[in-house]
């Protein structure tokens, strides 16, 4: 027996990721459906949401996970034909800037066109769903601060183009068909579940690792971008309240605030006794071919109709994820460990960052 009958079904595309694992987490705390996509590994790819995983027997079980991917999309139809979801929260891309660079082609067709696989699967269907968009900061680029719904795109990666592909696809199926589709305009929100390249993640580890005596260096590339980092938990509530609004309508999540990479190894090695001037080093092979060199955003639409604000800011974002990974090299038992198994192979994994 369901303890209590599930009152909505979301399907949610990237559910493996940062944002998927905790927008799993907060659906299912609301009662949900949830299904999943996934795609099919040879290793597995399932660490940040195997706490919420149940054995596929129990009947009261809520998370639902399915193979498919993002370029397969008769997989799509028949999955959406299957679950009918009154919530779709597009979430999959290959979501890292600097690699977007290495790999457009991909990036285009994973980022950029897989937002129109699920669209038209959605169309082709006549599914009556509301669909949220992971639209981004990226988008902006070279457009200077403050940046919010109005602001002109001109996006400066593989990825940012994806992106404005993305969010032009959403519009159209909005204005096009009346889908209920929307666009969330992130800007950068971390955790300790972030991918380890990104490079929050990247610094907080290393100050924690160099903090133990694990390693004594970490190698970076431009330390002057400025970046508006939130706190990812924070952020999915969001993008489930644009799902719950009357109209569908595009909105920008952010805190408002601007710091630069420097600012943030600051904070990470102040966090543990450290100077960070001492174990930080640069490395062009982290540099972009063009770079992204202001994000702030203006959360004041997302703040009065939604009632969405931030309550975490970089200094206090920056201590979490480091005492995270602290807690997570000091013993298995840690409660803030978020993924355990993934931290031996990371000194291996050099080469995005
Ligand atoms: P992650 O990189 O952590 O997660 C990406 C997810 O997409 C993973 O579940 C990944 O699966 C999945 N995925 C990638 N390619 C495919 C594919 N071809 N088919 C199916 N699934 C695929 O991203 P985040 O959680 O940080 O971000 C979520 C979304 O929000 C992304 O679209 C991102 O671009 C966007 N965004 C993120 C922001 C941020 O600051 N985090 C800000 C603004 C937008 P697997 O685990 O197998 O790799
Ligand atoms: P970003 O995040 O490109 O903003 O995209 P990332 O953390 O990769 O970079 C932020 C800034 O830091 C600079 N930087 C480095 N970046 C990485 N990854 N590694 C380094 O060693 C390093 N040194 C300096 C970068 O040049 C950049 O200026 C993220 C992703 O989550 C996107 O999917 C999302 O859309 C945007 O945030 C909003």
């Amino acid at each position: 027996m369901t303890p209590f009958p599930p009152s909505k079904t979301a399907f949610i595309t990237g559910i493996t990721g940062q944002d998927g694992s905790y927008l799993a987490e907060l659906l299912l705390s609301k009662g949900y459906e949830v299904h999943g996509l996934i795609r099919r590994a040879s290793t597995f790819n399932t660490q940040r949401i195997d706490h919420l995983y149940r054995d596929p027997h129990d009947p009261s079980r809520r998370l639902h996970l399915h193979y498919g991917d993002l370029t397969d999309a008769s997989r799509l139809v028949s999955l959406l034909s299957e679950i009918v979801p009154d919530e779709v929260y597009h979430l999959a891309a290959q979501s890292h800037v600097r690699v977007s660079f290495d790999e457009p082609e991909f990036t285009a067709n994973t980022t950029g066109v897989g937002t129109v696989r699920l669209l038209e699967a959605i169309r082709m269907i006549g599914l009556e769903t509301r669909f949220y968009q992971a639209s981004s900061s990226e988008m902006f680029g070279a457009t200077p601060p403050p940046q919010c719904e109005d602001t002109p795109f001109h996006p400066r990666s593989p990825y940012g183009v994806s992106k404005v592909f993305g969010y032009w696809t959403a519009r159209n199926y909005r204005e096009a068909y009346g889908l209920f589709a929307v666009n969330g305009i992130l800007f950068n929100h971390e955790s300790p579940r972030r991918g380890e390249t990104f490079v929050t993640r990247k610094i907080a580890r290393a100050a924690a690792r160099i903090a133990l005596g694990h390693e004594s260096l970490v190698y970076l590339g431009n330390l002057d971008a400025v970046r508006d980092w939130g706190f990812a938990p924070e952020y999915v509530e969001g993008m489930w309240a644009m799902l719950q609004a009357d109209r569908p309508e595009d909105y920008v999540l952010a805190t408002g605030t601007a710091y630069t990479v420097e600012d943030f190894a600051r904070l990470c090695f102040d966090h543990v006794g450290l100077d960070w001037t001492r174990h930080v080093r640069h490395d062009e092979r982290y540099l972009r071919p063009t770079e992204v060199d202001a994000l702030i955003g203006d959360a004041s639409k997302a703040s009065r109709e939604l009632g969405w604000r931030p309550r975490t800011f970089t200094p206090e974002l920056a201590r979490i994820m480091v005492d995270a990974e602290l807690s997570m090299l000091q013993g298995p038992t840690a409660e803030v460990a978020p993924f355990p198994g993934t931290w031996p192979g990371l000194s291996g994994r050099p080469m995005a960052g």
